[in-house]
């Protein structure tokens, strides 16, 4: 979808860092679907997976994640870690329950340990079945 795809690059060039979480480079065990909010988000996440977004510049050291987030279960968290699923963790965001899978809610979590650009692994964990949804997340007090 050609306006969808505009919107996104246009969110991630312009003055808003928001990442699409359905832009991710690779991932495993996850799949995008359409999002009340717009666009996409990934869902049908589960314990031990993840999404690699490459190239996240992070300027002189990012203080804070924010991630907007839909979970019709419990909830979990998410690992943010730098260039590889067991590089360093620099922040973990807990996810809890909002009530639906498209019930949107942004979770954060305070960032240590980051600057410079990095290929960011975001790792999911939690219990059995499916966690959350993500539909974008961004990294502030770096740039
Ligand atoms: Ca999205």
């Amino acid at each position: 979808m050609k306006l969808g795809e505009s919107a996104a690059l246009l969110r991630i060039s312009g003055s808003s860092s928001q990442i699409e979480a359905e832009s991710f480079s690779s991932q495993s065990g996850i799949q995008t679907e359409n999002c009340s909010e717009g666009g996409q988000n990934i869902g049908y996440i589960e314990n031990g997976d993840y999404a690699v977004y490459n190239n996240i510049d992070f300027g002189a050291g990012a203080t804070s994640f924010q991630a907007r987030v839909a979970s019709g279960a419990s909830g979990g968290n998410i690992e943010i870690r730098l260039d590889s699923l067991t590089g360093p963790l620099v922040g973990t965001c807990p996810v809890t329950g909002t009530g639906g899978w498209q019930t949107w809610a942004t979770r954060t979590c305070s960032i240590s340990g980051a600057s410079g650009k990095h290929n960011v692994y975001l790792k999911f964990t939690g219990g059995s079945g499916y966690l959350f949804n993500i539909n974008w997340f961004q990294f502030t007090g770096g740039r």
